[in-house]
């Protein structure tokens, strides 16, 4: 017997009984393809995945700097389709509760300027506990050993070339005007408990003594809370104790800081023609710079604000999305401000 017809015969009889399985076949196929384009299968999803969410937390919400720290963050959440929280941190408790409502609404990380550098340990712990990435921004946060907490990746402005800029500023400005020391005293406005407010001060205080201004006419005083009200005071009472100044050089450690100030000069009776006063920041000084006459605030060393807070954002982003750790330690450079060009400064920025 000669296999092949069996063979050939084979073939044929099992395509016969193979066809209704064939069509079977087809058809839950068929089907299966138009269920999985009704219903939103695990593909779809994938599609979209969940947007971040990051939490980026402040002090003085009031305060121009953090408002446009916001700014700066808001536009980075726009450019990677990041969800941002922005939470008001003005005291500890509040710091912790906002720390809670992350975790609690599933955010993955945090960039904050907490209202007490001392809540470094709690911060910390909880961002632990909660699996939460923490990046601080201006304000470094400091350990039960009063040393900073350098496992915390840090952004903040360059403080100690900062304040040189700023008592460079002063000490040009007062030979422009051609004062002389002796009919001159500086008085600086001091927040020592944080550490980037007493770089920006000690630095300030030593261009002053570089560009030769006498060291025994440098007077620090300290202002129980950093905004206005807190270096009116400070100023006021510093202004009662020296008598007999002609002109005034006015610093303090941001805007605020010589704000308060210049305005104690003004309530003392100085005129604007004897006072030059110097900020740090540049953010909160639109009102004042506007006036139609100059007063005292004679300008600022601009840092950007909404630069730090973007760039801030990205790398905390970054960090969560590609496990891209931060650098440790992140600085930004400061500007001279003044009348003259501080429009073109925060236009630059999008604060105008
Ligand atoms: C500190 C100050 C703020 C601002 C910031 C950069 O946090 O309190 O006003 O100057 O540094």
């Amino acid at each position: 017997m000669r296999p092949a017809p069996a063979l050939r015969h084979e073939p044929r009889h099992s395509m016969k009984l193979s066809r209704p399985l064939r069509l079977c076949l087809f058809l839950a196929l068929v089907l299966l393809a138009a269920c999985s384009k009704q219903s939103p299968g695990p593909a779809n999803s994938a599609a979209a995945p969940a947007k971040i969410k990051l939490g980026f937390l402040v002090k003085q919400p009031e305060e121009p700097w953090f408002q446009c720290e916001w700014k700066g963050a808001d536009s980075a959440a726009a450019k990677y389709g990041i969800d941002l929280i922005k939470i008001a941190v003005p005291d500890g408790e509040k710091t912790l509760a906002a720390i809670d409502s992350l975790a609690a609404n599933g955010a993955q990380g945090f960039v904050i300027c907490t209202p007490d550098v001392r809540l470094g340990p709690a911060i910390v712990a909880k961002a632990r506990a909660a699996h939460l990435k923490l990046i601080t921004i201006d304000d470094r946060l400091l350990g039960a050993d009063g040393q900073f907490i350098t496992e915390v990746p840090y952004i903040g402005m360059s403080a100690t070339r900062i304040g040189e800029m700023s008592g460079r500023m002063l000490a040009a400005e007062m030979q422009r005007r051609g004062w002389s020391a002796d009919h001159t005293a500086a008085c600086i406005v001091t927040f020592e408990e944080l550490a980037t407010g007493r770089e920006r001060t000690d630095a300030i205080i030593a261009a002053l003594k570089a560009s030769g201004f006498p060291a025994n006419r440098i007077f620090k005083t300290p202002q129980k809370t950093t905004d206005i009200p807190g270096s009116l005071d400070a100023a006021n009472s510093l202004l009662a104790q020296k008598s007999g100044i002609e002109n005034w050089l006015v610093a303090g450690l941001n805007d605020s800081g010589t704000l308060g100030a210049v305005r104690a000069t003004e309530g003392q009776g100085f005129k604007a023609a004897n006072v030059i006063g110097v900020g740090i920041g540049g953010t909160d000084v639109l009102d004042e710079l506007r006036k139609p006459s100059p007063t005292g605030f004679h300008g600022s060393i601009y840092a950007s604000a909404p630069q730090e807070a973007f760039r801030a954002t990205e790398l905390l982003y970054f960090w969560v999305k590609d496990g891209i750790a931060p650098p440790p330690d992140t600085r930004i450079d400061g500007q001279p401000m003044t009348r003259e060009n501080f429009e073109k400064l925060l236009k630059a920025d999008g604060l105008l």
